[in-house]
């Protein structure tokens, strides 16, 4: 009922666009990709489950290209990376990375990106996956704002696990271990300046590379296995299992322009009541008036082991009262249960809170808790 005759494959053209790493990607026997950005994104590589145990263990390295820029420069950057989102981006400062909620004028979720200063005038925004480099132009645009916005030629690489401090210190040098979590630091390669960050979608820990120039890529991939292999280094890609114990969100599964900040559990990266020129400023402060109707935690769903959702399942508690949707889940190994991400309603929304949940194998009984799970980031 679940496995189709044979896997459709994934037909790659122009469209879906390879990466600096993607033929030694495929070199390690890369199993599944996925599209992200108009480009490729390797999704596991031995499967889900062992991926997963290896994360938590030793070190990775990830092809995470599809992470692209947007960046703005000019007199007006400051102020139109103000406008895109409630956080307040006059504490960003050069060397820091702020994770940052964009919305649309009702408040919607655009994206959820990581923000750098490079400079006074100059920042990349790190996108997850929608087309926010159109939003930005047409802003910027329609604003007559003094400001050039462009997809540079960069690609993160990520090194991701226990062991990826000793092994990106064994190509950069001891400075990157005073690299702080959600800082960065500018490190010469092969008499390249690349922008090294504490940053990345995993909680074990670990770095992203910037790299601005794809011809360097293999080079630094190679560079990087070498050290990593004392550590039992493998490739990998932003696991299900983790980044869901984690509470790490996806933007297009976990949340989508329907929802706000707010509902998201972002509102800790929001200060919409200051004094903050963001377009949906509005809208938002309406909405925390109100208080969110629903919000992202974290379902337990025991039970054998189901794929997790396309479409999104429906959450009940009893009869057939709606009690949410759940959006993303995996079978977790260690925790021996599925766990889920989900947008639960206010009614429901108490962790130990009992529903059932609408899976293609039949309802199942779920417990409501918070994110991350218990021992997401434990090692
Ligand atoms: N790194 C970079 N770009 C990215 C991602 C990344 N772009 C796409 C996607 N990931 C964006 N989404 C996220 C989601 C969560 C986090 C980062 C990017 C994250 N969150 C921390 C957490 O939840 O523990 C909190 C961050 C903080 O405290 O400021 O790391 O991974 N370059």
């Amino acid at each position: 009922m679940f496995d189709p005759p044979m896997p459709p494959v994934l037909s790659i053209s122009r469209r879906t666009r390879r990466t600096p790493f993607t033929r030694r990607v495929n070199q390690h026997g890369v199993k599944g990709y996925t599209v992200y950005n108009h480009m490729l994104l390797p999704t596991h590589f031995k499967s889900p489950e062992e991926d997963y145990w290896h994360l938590r263990e030793a070190v990775q390295l990830w092809d995470v290209s599809c992470e692209r820029q947007v960046q703005v420069r000019g007199p007006d950057a400051a102020r139109l990376v103000q406008y895109l989102t409630p956080r307040d981006i006059s504490k960003l400062t050069v060397g820091k990375c702020f994770y940052i909620p964009v919305v649309d004028e009702t408040g919607g979720m655009l994206n959820d990106p990581v923000a750098l200063m490079l400079d006074e005038d100059r920042f990349w925004i790190s996108l997850a996956d929608s087309d926010l480099l159109l939003w930005v132009k047409g802003l910027a645009a329609g604003m007559n704002l003094e400001v050039a916005v462009d997809e540079p030629d960069v690609s993160p690489l990520g090194v991701q696990g226990p062991k990826a401090e000793d092994t990106v210190a064994a190509v950069f040098g001891e400075r990157v271990r005073d690299i702080g979590f959600f800082r960065y630091d500018t490190l010469p390669f092969n008499g390249h300046d690349l922008i090294i960050a504490r940053s990345g979608y995993s909680k074990q820990g670990g770095f992203e590379i910037y790299l601005d120039d794809s011809s360097l890529g293999e080079a630094l991939w190679d560079v990087l296995w070498e050290a990593g292999v004392p550590h039992n280094i493998q490739a990998g890609g932003p696991n299900l299992i983790e980044r869901i114990e984690g509470g790490l969100l996806s933007y297009g599964n976990d949340m989508t322009s329907e929802n706000t900040p707010h509902e998201c559990g972002l509102g800790k990266f929001c200060q919409t009541v200051d004094a903050i020129n963001c377009i949906g400023r509005d809208a938002l402060i309406r909405s925390i008036v109100d208080g969110p109707a629903r919000q992202i935690r974290g379902v337990y769903m025991p039970g054998p082991a189901i794929p997790g959702p396309i479409e999104p399942w429906a959450v009940h508690a009893g009869e057939a009262e709606h009690a949410g949707r759940i959006t993303s889940a995996a079978w977790s190994p260690r925790l021996e249960t599925h766990v889920c991400i989900g947008m639960i309603e206010s009614a429901y929304w108490e962790p130990g809170t009992e529903v059932i949940i609408e899976t293609p194998a039949g309802p199942r009984a779920g417990e409501v808790t918070m994110l991350p799970f218990p021992g997401a980031a434990a090692n």
